[in-house]
């Protein structure tokens, strides 16, 4: 097979004469061909059937034990101006970036196959989505992209209509930590890695795409590319309300994008529906609302903790057509993960194939994963297709923190919801390499995945405040926030609701609140906790602000923000200024 697309024809010409494949594959999306590549896998051992009777259509795959997670000191932005890259990202000169990594691409496909891989990110028919084309050698890449993206004929007729199209080469290379990169040259639209196979790093799609170098298109035309949820939260009169939320990897996205209402509010008649557990592209509308598509397909999520009591409508979607990363297995090959059971069955093997008993570490790995499609999802909604995207009434920004920041807080202004958004910060997880449980400061969820100079970026967002009269309301969330005995105070889950609740209100001009100078937090009987059992003693705690802590927090914050020099927005200055004073008076 080839394309009518010139440009795309030559680059793989190119691509094929530098790393020098066995056979190049086309990927036309097609379900044979998804068979015919799952049969090989299975045949060299890269795949591994679970039980056919529970997981009909279940796989497993096991990484490189060195290759588990995003690698971001790998990770470069190659910008033609190196603050363009801005202090958030890693930076190389395009030229240097290139001839690095080209010389570990020459040969690298050496016996392999090399898949090259239409995609598109978006609903197919929506003038929102974007089109790419991976190349890779990995066939996991292939099988993986063909859920998380809508992948092969549709994309590839796309692209020839269109023209336009994200290129990404990428390859697994030797898997040594020492050769791999993840480099992004945002002006020539095209990604390059190796050297990985893991999903944040591999299938390019995901961060590659849809949030580096989305976000770098989004400020040129426009819109924003965001880390965030998208979640509809229908009433008990029928009114569906969009609500769009950043939270950095592995701090329950997934759990709120599938969030399922305490008993009270289902017998009221509250639902809850998923457009989006990752990333949300949102373009203003001519009404000057905002207007969200998921660029994605499917869900790539973490499979720790995920359980009949935390999330049940993703455990329901994990029982066919799955691909679990990493985790551990049963005696009969059924995937099992820490926090899935109460106790860990006999007999489990680990997720490097050893066989695992208790006090040997975790037999799943921390950041193992599952990729489904969304379709799988019980509280999937046809509105995830809507090619013009789905209305917001609110974005939400939240952090894991232990102490400091209260449960919810509403910004004063778009300004002030930009700063609460610019000044996240949040306890690391393992979705990337590096030490777990460091507080560090995480902008809208967007440090490892903003493709530009954050300053820039916190500009971008001020000028979308200054076109359109028609926004979301802004909120900050903390659902991690802890006790003197270290024990979380709010339950989360699915009573995260109760707070969603709040928002809404608020969105629609009613809800309890008072006004301080980190924002409007709810009375303390604002939210509903009928059913919960909390005390009005823990909720005061829960809404409460300490000036001394938030004082400190300002000082971290203006440090923070110094590093971003003369591209820092006046407008987040003076923001913090005005808190600074209100806190101190
Ligand atoms: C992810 C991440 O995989 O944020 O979604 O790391
Ligand atoms: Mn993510």
């Amino acid at each position: 097979m080839t394309t009518k697309n010139k440009a795309l024809e030559s680059w793989v010409t190119e691509v094929a004469a530098l790393t020098k494949p066995d056979k190049i594959h086309w990927c036309d999306g097609s379900e044979t061909e998804k068979k015919t590549i799952i049969t090989e896998m299975v045949k060299a051992g890269s795949l591994i059937p679970l039980n056919e009777q529970s997981h009909p259509g279940c796989y497993l795959h096991r990484s490189d034990p060195s290759d588990v997670a995003r690698t971001e000191h790998l990770t470069f932005v190659c910008s033609k101006n190196k603050d363009d890259a801005g202090p958030n990202n890693n930076w190389l000169d395009p030229k240097e970036g290139h001839t690095k990594i080209d010389a570990l691409f020459a040969g690298c496909m050496k016996g392999r196959t090399m898949y090259v891989i239409p995609y598109c990110m978006g609903p197919i028919d929506s003038p929102l989505a974007r089109c790419g084309v991976e190349i890779s050698d990995s066939p996991y890449v292939v099988i993986n992209m063909r859920i998380m993206t809508r992948m092969g004929n549709q994309a590839l007729a796309r692209i020839e209509r269109e023209g336009i199209f994200v290129k990404g080469l990428h390859s697994t290379g030797d898997l040594s930590p020492e050769r791999r990169f993840i480099m992004h040259f945002p002006e020539e639209l095209t990604i390059k890695s190796i050297g990985s196979g893991y999903g944040g790093n591999a299938l390019l799609g995901k961060k590659c795409h849809a949030l580096r170098l989305g976000s770098w298109q989004a400020k040129t035309e426009g819109w924003l590319a965001e880390h965030m949820l998208i979640v509809g939260i229908e009433n008990p009169q029928g009114e569906r309300h969009y609500v769009a939320a950043a939270f950095p990897s592995a701090c329950g996205k997934t759990n709120l994008a599938m969030l399922i209402p305490p008993q009270v509010y289902r017998e009221k008649g509250w639902k809850v529906f998923t457009v989006g557990d990752d990333i949300a592209w949102i373009h203003p509308g001519k009404d000057g609302r905002l207007y969200a598509i998921n660029p994605e397909a499917g869900y790539f999520g973490v499979a720790p903790g995920t359980a009949a009591g935390t999330n049940p409508t993703a455990l329901n979607m994990l029982n066919k057509d799955a691909i679990f990363t990493n985790v551990a297995v049963t005696k009969d090959m059924q995937p099992w993960w820490e926090g899935l059971t109460k106790s860990a069955p006999e007999g489990l093997t680990d997720w490097q194939g050893r066989h695992w008993e208790a006090g040997k570490g975790p037999a799943a790995h921390p950041n193992s994963r599952f990729t489904v499609s969304a379709k799988q999802c019980g509280s999937y909604t046809p509105a995830a297709e809507e090619p013009a995207g789905v209305p917001l009434s609110a974005i939400v920004f939240g952090g894991r923190r232990k102490e400091l920041a209260p449960l919810v807080v509403e910004s004063v202004s778009w300004a002030h919801g930009v700063f609460m958004g610019a000044s996240v910060a949040s306890e690391t997880t393992a979705a990337a390499t590096g030490a777990v449980g460091v507080v560090r400061r995480d902008p809208m969820a967007m440090q490892p995945f903003c493709g530009y100079n954050f300053g820039d970026y916190w500009s971008h967002w001020l000028s979308i405040g200054k076109k359109h009269n028609n926004l979301p309301k802004i909120f900050h969330v903390n659902w991690f926030r802890q006790d003197k005995a270290g024990k979380f105070m709010w339950p989360g889950f699915g009573d995260n609701m109760r707070v969603l609740e709040w928002i809404l209100k608020r969105c629609a001009g009613k809800g309890e609140a008072v006004r301080t100078p980190i924002g409007y937090l709810p009375t303390t009987d604002a939210i509903n906790t009928d059913g919960t059992g909390l005390t009005t003693e823990t909720m005061r705690e829960l809404l409460s602000i300490e000036a001394p802590a938030w004082k400190s927090e300002m000082n971290g914050i203006k440090e923070y923000f110094d590093k971003f020099g003369t591209r820092m927005p006046t407008e987040l200055i003076s923001e913090h200024k005005r808190i600074t004073n209100e806190l101190n008076s």
